[in-house]
């Protein structure tokens, strides 16, 4: 009977251990349901639970991919495999995935709007406060555009993969790494693990190639057709291209984020 008690508890301390190990940078609430609606949102969170090592968070930066040149992926059995989609996500839905900051002041003092090149709002950066590396957590709050789907698409669902980093230090990209800062970030195909560029996908001593995720899931009043079969769930995620890009964060002009 002693073992047994002892044996439940060993299970309850290592699923503990694997919780912890599994709180990286998430979105919560991470799923919501089609919306027609005129200006319509959905409002999440990005939670942060913990810095860089040691390290405090002193930096947030979320964005979400641009629809332009975005990586989109589709899966027939379930999400288990993905293969590449040669066409824009707007073969799938109308629009959505855009977003509006929540103003907010709890962990960060400063934010600023990221937008595409035809300046829709597409993520934020935040600076100027501190996230103690532990037992902590920031929950910073922003709206997401309401999806539509097409009709004559074929998605039945659709999952938006942010790219998120969360500062402890600022260096420049060469110095990326577990105790400066924490990527959560689809890797992008084809680029090479072990390039400058797969800095972004995180460092793989804590975790890498580890997103967050918000799935919508396409509405009852709007079934797919018949022709559609079964349906394809997509994923969206940015390109090697909007990582550049958008891993950046400018004050006054100057790029304060990553060191240049
Ligand atoms: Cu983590």
């Amino acid at each position: 009977m002693k073992h047994r008690k002892n044996a439940i508890l060993l299970t309850m301390v290592g699923a503990v251990w694997a919780i912890q190990g599994l709180a990286h940078t998430r979105l919560s609430p991470a799923t919501a349901e089609e919306n027609q609606a005129r200006h319509a949102t959905y409002t999440t969170f990005a939670n942060i639970t913990h810095g860089c090592g040691e390290n405090p968070v002193i930096g947030h930066i979320l964005f979400m991919p641009d629809q332009t040149d975005s990586i989109v992926e589709t899966s027939s059995d379930g999400g288990q495999t993905w293969v590449a989609y040669n066409g824009p996500v707007s073969d799938f839905i109308d629009a959505g995935g855009f977003i509006r900051v929540i103003k907010n002041r709890d962990t960060f003092d400063t934010q600023q709007l990221i937008s595409d090149s035809l300046g829709n709002p597409i993520g934020y950066w935040a600076a100027g406060g501190e996230l103690p590396p532990r037992n902590w957590v920031a929950s910073m709050p922003f709206r997401i555009q309401a999806v539509v789907f097409k009709a004559e698409g074929c998605a039945k669902s659709i999952t938006f993969m942010p790219a998120i980093a969360d500062v402890c230090q600022v260096t420049s990209p060469a110095d990326f790494n577990y105790d400066t800062v924490d990527f959560w970030v689809k890797a992008v195909p084809g680029v090479d693990p072990a390039s400058v560029d797969a800095k972004y996908f995180g460092d793989c001593t804590h975790s890498c190639d580890s997103p967050a995720t918000f799935k919508v899931t396409r509405g009852e009043s709007n079934p797919l057709l018949a022709s559609c079969g079964q349906g394809v769930d997509v994923r969206i995620y940015p390109s090697m291209r909007q990582l550049e890009e958008n891993f950046k964060a400018y004050w006054n002009n100057q790029q304060i984020w990553p060191a240049p």
